[in-house]
């Protein structure tokens, strides 16, 4: 009885070492690899870079995948994917490693407009919220649209800058100009990057996409 719960035991500690989660680990005791030590000192799955931004857990960032560490999870291109791309940008990021990119490739039918769009965010109507966001690319302008959803249809609140392909600009620019008000009948948002009037093979790049409540009113906590 005792050789066999001995085997047990020698099996079980060759299976941890092989990659348990929930093992001990410390900086001279690394995890197995595809694991990582978490602050409790307890091996946990490596899940890779956090999707989310959680570095200001007082005005929490609603938007989805916002700084696109997760590649283009969680956004879509408006108009289709034949015309309008996107896919990570790993050249240059504002943060992390990654960004997105939106190209457009024009086609018979050219585009007025081209763009890409994240998730719907349920809001209260009557309530301000602060957004912002960091682009650079070609062509004229880049835009940075909230786009409220009410029942009689959408409401636009859009922000264009001048955008050169290698310096990062943010948009809006200043504390003032990133509050919105929805509308009172307001019941959900999403943000949209936007070229318009583009030209073949231009591109809008983006990173670090917030939107937030602000405890205060005064949209600075980002
Ligand atoms: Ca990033």
């Amino acid at each position: 009885m005792k050789t066999f719960v001995g085997a047990i035991g020698a099996l079980a500690m060759s299976l941890c070492w092989m990659g348990c989660s929930g093992a001990e680990c410390s900086a001279s005791t690394p995890c197995p690899e595809g694991q990582q030590c978490s602050a409790e000192g307890i091996c946990v799955a490596d899940t890779g870079p956090s999707c989310d931004d959680t570095s200001r857990p007082e005005a929490p960032n609603l938007i989805s995948n916002p700084g696109f560490e997760c590649g283009v999870a969680d956004w879509q291109p408006y108009v289709g994917p034949a015309v309008v791309k996107i896919s990570e940008e790993t050249s240059n990021p504002k943060s992390g490693s990654k960004a997105m990119r939106i190209q457009y490739t024009e086609t018979a039918a050219k585009q007025s407009r081209v763009a890409a769009f994240g998730k719907e965010i349920p809001v209260t109507g009557g309530e301000t919220i602060c957004y912002r966001a960091f682009m650079r690319g070609t062509g004229r302008n880049g835009h940075i649209v909230v786009r409220e959803s009410r029942p009689g249809g959408g409401f636009d609140t859009s922000y264009s800058s001048p955008i050169t392909l290698n310096d990062w600009v943010e948009v809006p620019p200043s504390v003032a100009l990133r509050k919105i008000t929805v509308g009172n009948d307001t019941t959900s948002v999403h943000v949209r990057f936007e070229l318009r009037q583009p030209a073949d093979q231009d591109t809008l790049i983006v990173d670090d996409v917030a939107l937030w409540r602000s405890p205060d009113g005064s949209c600075s906590e980002r």
